[in-house]
């Protein structure tokens, strides 16, 4: 059994690590493992990406050049686009996207690309473990087979474990060594083997049972979200007809101590995990005749508030009198949460297409999104590009009505409630002295 040669390379620090995929997964993972003594060699179809790290420059926000340099100058880090070199590695991590096909349905094809790629050099004494956030049962269901289909066998030649993925972008407070990483692997060799190896980088490891537990935990952590999320959403409709301040209640309800934790409504939910990650769940359950509801009521609840939005700014137009049809409205953020420049399926996209579709002149301002695009398979319409207009004075006193979808730390929001005629607040960016303050009419979510 090959569990412990595999433990006493990693304790010797003699293991060589393979990470496939060096996105803002990949790259922290590869860095860490370096940093903490290992050879290790990131791979990667993107030839720009590769080039970039072995001339020691970063293309993720998390990780410094300097430090890739260092690994890089030490010689314990490289990139390769070419995958030969997996056979020489004892441990293999799988950090590759997991994205939804149109219809909803999980698009493992990035996986599967890398498990071909370590099948064709898998040899014995290898640890594989897979990150990519994926619906349960994908470890042993889909990568097992591949890999016995070489004639080596499991715990034999191979070990096989899940471990999810826990970056949070941007956030000073956890990264890699201090998230805990919970794994979980085919067999109980697969598991110890892997939990080892993250102890490496880790400060706290928590092994479970079996890898699907491992996948189901993830796909729990962010379906809590998007269900909470989308009762923050419904809540903040639901206060909308009764004319009650949503964030008060919220506010109240979360000065509970303790069987509370505050949620809170937004023009919609974006990025790459909340939107997408119920799905996988929801998707494998109806593969065993379960119907997930709470998945599909959030995803129904969340993918309705660009329309709620677009009543909002309608129904504030309407008070002056104004048509939304010929209407100069302006976005003061796109992208998906406040101080990121990621638009993936950002609820700002659909905002903006239903806005065009009823005639309004549509721009944004965005200090981190230069343009956006809308040829996005996930927006309603394939309107023209836009790019992020300057905020001016002019901008903001000509705009009929202006939204704050993204609530970015560095916009002056004083000098946007002095302008503006009619604000939209879906973030509750403006707090009480502002809206005390303004100038203009504000409507809240
Ligand atoms: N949102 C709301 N109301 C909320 C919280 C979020 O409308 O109360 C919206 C956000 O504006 C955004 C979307 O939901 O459009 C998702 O927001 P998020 O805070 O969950 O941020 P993400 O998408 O970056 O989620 C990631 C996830 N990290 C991983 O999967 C490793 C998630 O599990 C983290 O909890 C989250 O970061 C985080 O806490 O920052």
């Amino acid at each position: 059994m090959i569990k412990d040669e595999i433990i006493n390379l990693i304790r010797d620090k003699r293991a060589h690590i393979g990470i496939i995929g060096l996105g803002y997964v990949g790259l922290p993972l590869a860095v860490e493992f370096a940093h903490n003594g290992f050879s290790t060699t990131g791979f990667e179809v993107d030839e720009a990406k590769a080039k970039a790290i072995n001339e020691g420059r970063s293309y993720i926000g998390d990780v410094s050049s300097s430090a890739i340099a260092e690994m890089v100058g030490a010689g314990r880090l490289s990139a390769s686009t070419d995958f030969s070199p997996l056979a020489k590695c004892d441990a293999i991590i799988i950090c590759v996207p997991t994205p939804l096909r149109k219809t909803k349905e999980p698009d493992i094809t990035y996986i599967l690309a890398a498990a071909e790629e370590i099948k064709k050099n898998l040899r014995r004494g290898q640890l594989i473990i897979l990150e990519s956030t994926t619906y349960p049962g994908t470890t042993d269901e889909v990568l097992l087979p591949m890999f016995e289909e070489t004639g080596l066998k499991l715990d034999e030649d191979f070990l096989l474990a899940f471990s999810p993925e826990r970056v949070d972008p941007g956030n000073p407070q956890f990264q890699t060594h201090n998230i805990p990483k919970v794994v979980g692997g085919c067999t109980d060799d697969s598991t110890e083997a892997a939990a080892y190896l993250y102890s490496q980088i880790v400060s706290h490891v928590h092994s479970v049972t079996s890898a699907r537990v491992a996948e189901a935990a993830k796909l729990l952590e962010n379906t809590f979200r998007a269900v909470n999320i989308g009762m923050a959403n419904e809540m903040a409709r639901l206060c909308y007809a009764l004319g009650i301040d949503t964030w008060e209640v919220i506010r109240a309800a979360a000065t509970k101590p303790f069987g509370f934790m505050p949620f809170y409504p937004g023009p919609g939910i974006g990025g790459h995990c909340i939107p997408l990650d119920p799905h996988y769940l929801s998707w494998k359950a109806r593969q065993h005749g379960f119907d997930s509801r709470f998945i599909g009521l959030a995803e129904e609840v969340n993918s309705r508030m660009p329309e709620h939005v677009v009543t909002l700014v309608s129904d504030g137009l309407n008070d002056d009198r104004k048509a939304l049809n010929g209407a100069r409205v302006l976005l003061l953020g796109v992208a998906y949460k406040k101080d990121v420049n990621d638009v993936r399926e950002s609820p700002a996209l659909s905002i903006i297409d239903r806005l065009r579709a009823k005639g309004a002149e549509v721009s944004y301002h965005d200090p981190f999104v230069r343009e956006v695009s809308f040829d996005d398979a996930h927006t309603e319409g394939s309107g023209a590009p836009l790019q992020s207009v300057e905020l001016t004075d002019d901008r903001l006193k000509n705009s009929d009505c202006v939204i704050i979808v993204t609530d970015h730390s560095g916009i002056d929001y004083a000098r946007v409630t002095s302008q503006c005629k009619l604000i939209v607040d879906t973030r509750n960016a403006l707090n009480g002295e502002l809206r005390r303050k303004a100038s203009a009419r504000i409507i809240r979510l």
